[in-house]
């Protein structure tokens, strides 16, 4: 592949800035902090909306740790989590 151009730099320096773990080509391990989170219904419905989200290949929702773990083919815009896990009823607190 050819170096990356003049398109979006931010973006990248942003990627790059995350503390998301990287496991191996092509897949990112994430886990986010999310409140609200009390039985296995919960775990259900946050993995279900973040499972729609482009790229994602993994959810595992513990509604015991409020963590939720999420793989992935590129690093998440935490602002798209966020949103799906608000769409799901609950509040994301940020990274764990
Ligand atoms: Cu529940």
């Amino acid at each position: 592949m050819s170096p990356i151009g003049p398109i979006g730099p931010t973006r990248l320096d942003e990627e790059n800035d995350m503390t998301a773990q990287t496991d191996a080509p092509g897949s990112v391990t994430a886990v986010y902090k999310v409140t609200g989170m009390s039985c296995g219904h919960c775990e259900g419905s946050i993995s279900a909306e973040l499972s729609e989200l482009p790229g994602v290949t993994s959810v595992k929702a513990v509604a015991a740790t409020g963590e939720v773990t999420v793989v992935s083919e590129t690093p998440l815009d935490e602002e798209a989590v966020r949103t799906a896990v608000d769409e799901a009823g609950y509040e994301l607190v940020g990274r764990a």
